[in-house]
């Protein structure tokens, strides 16, 4: 028996803006959009690789077929529970075999997966289930470390689970449309509540099975989900559904120290992972006092937030030659270096777009193109609108459907791209402008800073101050000494911190990017 969708749903769902029918014909005919579902993923996976080891977490270890045996079984109690087509479910798991068969059930029977991040807390899963209209969550129990239960209760959110029982009868099979979204996905801003980003079925089995390709993923590779699974870089970029289209495997990992991923790494042999900049850095440094360092790693993923140059060598040196810099949005876009670039570029640049047929503008504050300024971007698997969203859309695409990154980026001669912050990442200090991101990678070019963030302060004669917070390695400098480096980089005079704040460490977002936002909140 088949289910078909009704109006209400597939390609007219209301608060999805699909792809202009020009442009979708265009890349069907060009052959990135395959009309494959993503949930067919897993069934091709288990028909031609059953027995491969498909997941593995600390306690389970599940074959391919295994695998889709469970998810059969989750479908069916979904299915009991009347979850079912279009239905919108957030989901909030840890890193683990769960969150395979959660996602996989989910889309077996149709649903709408909403991936929210283990560490969203009531303000922002409130928003996204009012803004997705779900009809529960998916959530460990109350033993999670956190009272997900709780948050949920208080939220007034019905909590869906999917275990076993014993006599279900199957979900029916599903055939969804693959112009239509297969999930949402929940987007990384730093500046206000996050946004969802609707991913179609054509689009994101592109974006994991081209990203397997550039990054020669092989049914021997073993890859490690280390940040949260349900964010786009290691869910799809190659990721889990990346791995999955080649029948590797993939290791969920809980902890990103490195004591513990080393551990990880040399016991199931990874040979593939994805890390943001710091990170990769604290794994670089730890090579230096832990015993376990990494041996079999061959493609080390660096994304997420600009890796500092001198960062990226250390990497390369301490944990693999194959470091790969990985500039990508959940909005769609994505850029990678290739394996084999030189050291210069895989050190200096954020690499080049996935696609050919990614169109990229890069334009001044007068919309005219520049060789840098802020980058817009539309392509085969970049979205043509945030989920029920008309406001921002109006901001954020153009009216010819690029969307605005909001990142400022230069182009190099060769097609490469280097990110050189964010758009509004910009202190007005005294009538002055300074660019806060351009400032934090001269810091962290000095060998006595561990990481660095220079936020605005309001001031009362300058309008804003320059507040530098700063992480040493070893004993802190001064502001002076601060100072002084600035001046031995060669920056503009005007540029200069005004305040120094020592911490411990950087407030972080979901996914371990710096979060400016609240770490301005903690020092204003
Ligand atoms: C990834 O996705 P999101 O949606 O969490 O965040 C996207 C934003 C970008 O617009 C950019 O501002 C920043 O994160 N970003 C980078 C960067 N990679 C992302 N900034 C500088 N250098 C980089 N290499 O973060 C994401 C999604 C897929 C793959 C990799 C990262």
């Amino acid at each position: 028996m088949y289910v078909r969708s009704s109006a209400s749903q597939g390609v007219h769902m209301h608060g999805f803006v699909p792809f202009p029918d020009e442009r979708a014909a265009a890349y069907r005919a060009a052959g990135y959009w395959s009309g494959r579902p993503v949930g067919s993923l897993l069934d091709d996976a288990a028909a031609s690789w059953p027995d491969r080891p498909a997941v593995i977490d600390a306690t389970t270890t599940m074959s391919y077929a295994q695998l889709d045996g469970a998810v059969d079984r989750a479908a069916a109690a979904l299915h009991r529970r009347g979850v079912g087509p279009g239905d919108r479910v957030l989901v909030q798991l840890p890193n683990g075999c769960a969150f395979a068969v959660t996602l996989f059930a989910l889309l077996r029977v149709g649903a709408i997966p909403v991936l929210c991040l283990p560490g969203h807390r009531a303000a922002e899963i409130g928003h996204l289930a009012g803004v997705s209209d779900a009809v529960g969550i998916v959530i460990p129990d109350a033993t999670a470390g956190f009272d997900y239960p709780a948050m949920a209760a208080k939220l007034g959110l019905r909590r869906i689970t999917i275990e076993d029982e014993p006599g279900l009868s199957p979900a029916p099979q599903f055939a969804p449309d693959p112009a239509a979204p297969a999930l949402l996905l929940v987007s990384g801003g730093t500046t206000g509540m996050p946004k969802l980003i609707p991913r179609t079925h054509n689009d994101y089995v592109y974006n994991a099975i081209a990203s397997a390709r550039l990054c020669e993923l092989t049914t021997d590779d073993v890859y490690l989900v280390a940040l949260p699974a349900g964010h786009n870089f290691p869910l799809a970029c190659p990721g889990l559904l990346g791995a999955m289209s080649v029948g590797a495997t993939t290791v969920f990992g809980t902890d990103p120290s490195p004591e513990a991923a080393f551990a990880t790494i040399a016991r199931h042999r990874v040979t593939v992972t994805a890390l943001v900049p710091a990170l990769a850095a604290l794994w670089a440094q730890a090579c230096d006092w832990e015993p376990q360092r990494p041996t079999t790693l061959r493609l080390l993923q660096v994304g997420g937030a600009k890796l500092a140059p001198s960062d990226a060598a250390r990497i390369r040196e301490a944990l693999t030659p194959g470091l790969q810099q990985v500039f990508g949005m959940a909005e769609g876009l994505l850029c990678y270096t290739r394996p084999g670039d030189a050291a210069e570029v895989l050190d200096t640049t954020q690499g080049r777009p996935l696609c050919d047929d990614d169109e990229l503008r890069v334009v001044d504050e007068d919309g005219m193109e520049a060789p840098e300024g802020e980058l817009l971007v539309r392509g085969p698997y970049t979205i043509n609108g945030y989920y029920n969203a008309v406001e921002a859309n109006a901001r954020s695409f153009s009216p010819d459907g690029f969307y605005r990154s909001g990142d400022r980026v230069r182009r190099c001669a060769n097609g490469y791209l280097e990110v050189t912050g964010r758009i509004k990442d910009v202190i007005v200090r005294g009538g002055e402008n300074i660019a806060a991101d351009e400032l934090e990678v001269h810091l962290l070019s000095h060998p006595g800073i561990q990481s660095a963030a220079v936020v605005g302060l309001p001031d009362e004669y300058l309008g804003e101050k320059v507040c530098a917070a700063v992480v040493f390695i070893g004993a802190p400098l001064l502001l002076a000494d601060l100072n002084r480096h600035l001046d031995e980089c060669g920056v503009a005079t005007h540029t200069r911190i005004d305040q120094l704040a020592v911490l411990p460490a950087l407030p972080t977002t979901a996914v371990g990017k710096i979060d400016k936002k609240a770490l301005a909140r903690q020092l204003g």
